[in-house]
């Protein structure tokens, strides 16, 4: 059996000695930027290849120990197989031990060695048993970077863990969506735009169309290396460097995802879990957290559901598939609280129900593939059914650039970007799909966004005797005269407001109540 490509990435307090545990593994210094070397901490993610005495290798993600970088280490988490947990001799288990080790439980990042260091500094005895006290039946190697005492074992002892991984290229299918979290963005000289990360499935190769998300941009790759090597295709699992072209650096930034061309991967702002809380961390149904999915962070709030199952209220788009993993961390004061596994990425807004519990657990054993859909026939409401079948249409018809471009218009809010240079097609499927209004021929509004001008529109005219004008209304909304035109006479055709003269009234129908 050839072995699968695997990432080994570090854990573990701040100054426990994972960087110098490393370059004494690998002979590489992942600290490489000039503050890192002159705080002499890791602020960024690291990358090395370590060979292991059996002949194979490993990719190493070096991670930051400082309680402020813990987002960055669960960003390197999330790419991981398996982990290398250091304590110092002289030092024992601290809260970064601890939060790491909740983050690599969230992961299910189960496989690893603990490495006790510093151990020509202090007996390594007291660290050892608070070790495996936290990481039960994780093999515990004392090791010194300085002496090279137990480099040897340590090595031995990742060989021997390593065996015990599948990897992700196991289970990649075939035609699986090719997918990379970009966790670093840089430019070569000659070459342009380079992004990095781990290959969660699929393939990469010379000359692929691929997509970045959420911006729905198309890029080509020019070029594809795995550790410093130029390969004509890279598999899932393995860390990569892609070489793009039609796109900036600035572009694209760490928490982007690389996709197939055609992926069935969306931003959601929304998705069912099952989540797991480490003791006495379970938050309060409402509270709002911070979510972790692949190189990406977005605030959300929490809906319980029932048992472990939670609705994710998103502030931000994610891009999670059913059965990705996510990290939930308490905002303030930070620390991890538990984590799971994503069940549907792409739910309507819902509350507990006994069905929904019923289909979360299929979902959850792998009964049920096909998120949404089975449940119209069980639940049988004609408004499930119908907000159902528009969801299909929208999950049917808008592309990831469809998608970018609806949040673009949600957060431009009310100076639309014009459409000339957007692709006609997906603002027509938008506009099928009832998230986009034309309200005239170059100006379009999210349906969001126009209902929340219409409602400052009726209330502008409430203080103004009943009335608007455009006057009125471009200096409220600080808008050009053109696009409170376009406003007006959309509502005057919507029947919100009829015009007499210059002002525009509220019709009855449309007033606030009461
Ligand atoms: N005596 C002794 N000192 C060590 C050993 N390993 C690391 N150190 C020292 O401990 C300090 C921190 O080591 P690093 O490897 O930077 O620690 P780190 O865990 O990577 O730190 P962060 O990345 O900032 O969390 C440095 O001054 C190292 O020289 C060791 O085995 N023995
Ligand atoms: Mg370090």
């Amino acid at each position: 059996m050839s072995a699968a490509p695997l990432t080994l990435g570090t854990a573990g307090h701040i100054d426990h000695g994972k960087t110098a545990l490393i370059r004494a593994l690998t002979g590489v210094d992942t600290d490489r930027l000039p503050q890192e070397r002159a705080r002499g901490i890791s602020i960024e993610l690291g990358y090395a290849q370590l060979e292991l005495p059996s002949g194979r290798r490993l990719s190493v993600i070096d991670v930051p120990g400082h309680e402020r970088f813990v987002r960055t280490m669960v960003a390197g988490a999330t790419g991981i197989d398996l982990f290398l947990m250091t304590v110092a001799a002289d030092d024992g288990v601290m809260p970064q031990t601890r939060e790491h080790a909740a983050v690599l439980r969230a992961l299910a990042v189960e496989v690893g060695v603990a490495a006790i260091t510093k151990s020509d500094a202090a007996d390594p005895v007291v660290a050892a048993a608070e070790v495996a006290e936290l990481l039960p039946g994780i093999p515990v190697i004392p090791v010194s970077a300085r002496t090279g005492e137990g480099v040897g074992d340590l090595r031995g002892a990742l060989d021997q863990a390593a065996l015990q991984v599948r990897g992700r290229a196991g289970e990649a299918v075939p035609d699986a969506v090719s997918r990379l979290h970009v966790d670093r963005v840089f430019t070569i000289r000659g070459a342009g735009t380079v992004v990095t990360g781990t290959l969660w499935s699929g393939e990469v190769g010379r000359g692929d169309e691929l997509v970045l998300l959420p911006t729905g941009r198309r890029v080509r790759v020019r070029g594809v290396q795995v550790h410093d090597q130029p390969v004509t295709r890279a598999s899932a699992g393995q860390r990569v460097a892609v070489n793009l072209t039609g796109t900036a650096v600035t572009d694209v930034a760490r928490g982007d995802v690389l996709a197939s061309a055609q992926p069935d991967i969306a931003p959601t702002y929304r998705m069912d879990a099952a989540l797991r809380w480490e003791p006495d961390a379970e938050p309060a149904s409402g509270e709002r957290v911070q979510v972790h999915h692949g190189t990406r962070e977005a605030p959300a709030r929490l809906a319980w559901l029932g048992g472990r199952f939670w609705q994710v209220r998103l502030e931000q788009p994610l891009m999670p598939l059913a059965g990705d993993r996510v990290v939930i961390r308490r905002i303030a004061p930070p620390d991890t609280l538990g984590g799971g596994v994503v069940l549907d990425a792409a739910p309507r807004r819902h509350g507990p129900s006994r069905e929904l519990l019923a289909r979360l657990e299929r979902l959850e054993w792998g009964e049920e593939t096909e998120p949404a859909g089975q449940e119209d026939a069980q639940s049988g409401g004609e408004e499930l059914r119908e907000d159902h079948s528009r969801k299909r249409v929208v999950r049917a018809e808008l592309s990831p650039t469809a998608l970018a471009l609806e949040k673009r218009l949600l957060d431009a809010g009310l100076t639309p970007p014009l459409d000339s240079e957007l692709d006609s097609g997906d603002l027509a499927a938008l506009r099928a799909a009832g998230r986009v209004v034309r309200v005239s021929r170059t100006l379009h509004y999210h349906r969001d966004v126009l209902d929340q001008a219409q409602r400052r529109v009726v209330a502008l005219a409430e203080q103004h005797g009943g009335a608007v004008t455009l006057a009125q209304l471009r200096d409220e909304f600080g808008t050009s005269r053109k696009f409170a035109q376009a406003l007006l006479e959309h509502l005057d055709s919507e029947k919100v407001t009829i015009r007499r003269g210059d002002a525009h009234y509220v019709r009855r129908s449309a007033r606030a109540p009461g």
